[in-house]
């Protein structure tokens, strides 16, 4: 499903007989606009025509095979497997501003973790906008589990603390935390949200375990002024990139690890609850020129 992650980069290639210095300075460009930051793009690029100069490197589609590899193995550190609880229940916060896809990332963790045996609890905090906790009900319904909400504007610490509450008592295996993410009262989202996680921490013992931050592919280096935002308020453990069916823009994904040293925790592939995967560096290179 991942396809066309880097359509420009392939382009690029495409009609080329030879690795010369016009390839180079494309795929650097194409690189650049895929949304790889400008001082990896030069770095990488530098990397093959250094591997070229010296023979090691004499076609294109070595070129392009390389360039895979060189992909593959600077991911391959942000992969990370998702954090169990050493005490039940499990709590995932979910956080990240509006329309990134926080609510269908929820309802696509609670289907894999009920198709996994667990018992899982929704957490409608994000009390800010009617249709959240509805949006929520819906998928709840939907895949089949338990949800706490409370009435639009209600006090989503008090609604945080309520499910965990529910979730010990009804021995639920997880709980997942849906968070508003209006941005236009930053400091106070901020705020709220800080709050959240230690109304969580002091019914846990714990902090949440997973402080997840939800990205779309599709937004560029905003993705990446907003996930500064976040860590400095809230320590993430992870980040899930959602949108990456059709974007062209893929390489945020590396800007983004490089630049913040956070694991890429799942990866969000469509609007369907089945969806999500646990993201692989090897399976995002092999997908970059995907057609
Ligand atoms: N194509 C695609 N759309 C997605 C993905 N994840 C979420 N969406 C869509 O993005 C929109 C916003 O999602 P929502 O979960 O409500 O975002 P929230 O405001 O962060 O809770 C909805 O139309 C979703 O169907 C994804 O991985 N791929
Ligand atoms: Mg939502």
């Amino acid at each position: 499903m991942l396809k066309g992650l880097f359509k420009r980069v392939a382009a690029v290639f495409t009609g080329r007989a030879v690795i010369d210095d016009d390839l180079l300075d494309d795929l650097e460009a194409a690189l650049i606009q895929a949304d790889v930051s400008a001082g990896l793009a030069v770095r990488l690029v530098e990397e093959l025509r250094d591997q070229a100069e010296r023979g090691k490197l004499t076609t294109p589609d070595q070129l392009r095979q390389a360039l895979q590899d060189k992909v593959a193995e600077l991911l391959q550190p942000f992969e990370a497997p998702l954090v169990k609880g050493k005490e039940r229940p499990t709590v995932f916060l979910i956080l990240g501003v509006n329309g990134v896809g926080k609510t269908t990332t929820i309802a696509k963790l609670a289907y894999r973790h009920k198709q996994m045996g667990q018992k899982v609890m929704l957490v409608a905090a994000d009390t800010f906008r009617a249709a959240a906790a509805e949006q929520l009900k819906v998928w709840a319904d939907r895949v089949g589990v338990d949800i706490v909400a409370q009435k639009i504007g209600a006090d989503p610490g008090a609604v945080t603390f309520d499910g965990v509450k529910a979730a010990q008592a009804r021995g639920s295996n997880l709980v997942i935390v849906d968070t508003a993410g209006r941005l236009h009262t930053k400091v106070n989202l901020m705020a709220e949200v800080e709050k959240m996680g230690r109304v969580i921490e002091r019914e846990l013992g714990r902090p949440a375990d997973e402080r997840l931050l939800v990205l779309d592919a599709t937004i560029g280096q905003n993705a990446l002024l907003q996930a500064r935002v976040f860590h400095e308020s809230l320590d993430l453990t992870g980040l899930v990139i959602t949108k990456l069916d059709g974007t062209a823009k893929a390489g945020i994904v590396l800007t983004i690890t490089q630049e913040l040293g956070l694991p890429i925790k799942l990866v969000g592939l469509g609007e369907k609850m089945t969806d999500l995967e646990v993201f692989s560096a090897q399976r995002f290179a092999e997908q970059m020129f995907a057609e």
